[in-house]
């Protein structure tokens, strides 16, 4: 992983300000392309249509949502139940509880089947998000396959750090990042390889939350998707 504006190291720490923050964890996996073909296997990814005010968009990647017993997620105009967590998710989060001290309890999984496959900017701040959406939200972000650019945008200051994730980097998203930052994964027309993405996420289960926010609107005239 690279950043055009920080040179973070592995398990690096990064201050956003105001409370957001990153932590970052290089080539978290010895056998990273292992573990993503698993995943490919064990998890029925799929194109979801959403709605978005009176239209029906579909996802510009695959998905699918997993975790436990009740913890849903809310976007877009749909709830999604998880599904169970498979055994290589469970080895991934005991993985990452390790790691961070933390226990995330849900998973949304994308995957970007090449260049054309995009998510637009958005924040995961829904409200069934712990510790305390929006001001405080642990994420954490598990890319495996070709590095795609991952951007992080500040709301009011346009302000933007980019980094080039894939290959097994970590990256945890700390505070109130997702209250101040939006983040996305652009097209590109370089040739690029699939990529998986998997962001673990502490949800409160049972909670249904309030909105149907269409968060990801840079994709309304076309293809759509959530988180
Ligand atoms: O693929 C990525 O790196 C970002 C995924 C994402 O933004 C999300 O799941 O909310």
């Amino acid at each position: 992983m690279t950043s055009s504006e920080a040179d973070l190291g592995p398990g690096q720490v990064m201050d956003l300000g105001q409370g957001s923050g990153l932590t970052f964890f290089s080539a978290l996996l010895t056998s990273e392309q292992a573990v993503m073909a698993a995943l490919l296997d064990e998890v029925p990814l799929r194109v979801e249509t959403l709605h978005i005010g009176s239209r029906a968009v579909n996802t510009p990647r695959q998905t699918a949502h997993l975790g436990d017993p009740g913890c849903r997620l809310r976007y877009s105009g749909r709830t999604f139940e998880p599904s169970p967590m498979t055994p290589t998710v469970s080895k991934l989060r005991v993985l990452i509880a390790g790691l961070t001290g933390l226990d995330f309890n849900a998973v949304l999984l994308n995957f970007y089947r090449d260049g054309r496959d995009s998510m637009g900017w958005h924040a995961d701040d829904e409200p069934e998000l712990l510790p305390h959406a929006p001001d405080d939200v642990n994420i954490f972000s598990l890319s495996l396959g070709a590095r795609r650019r991952f951007v992080l945008r500040h709301r009011s200051t346009s302000v933007r750090h980019v980094f080039e994730l894939g290959e097994g980097d970590g990256l945890l998203l700390r505070g109130a990042t997702q209250r101040d930052w939006q983040h996305a994964v652009p097209k590109t027309t370089r040739e690029v390889g699939p990529r998986l993405n998997l962001t673990f996420r502490q949800v409160r289960p049972g909670h249904w939350g309030t909105g149907h926010r269409p968060h990801f609107g840079e994709n309304l005239t076309g293809v759509c998707h959530s988180a």
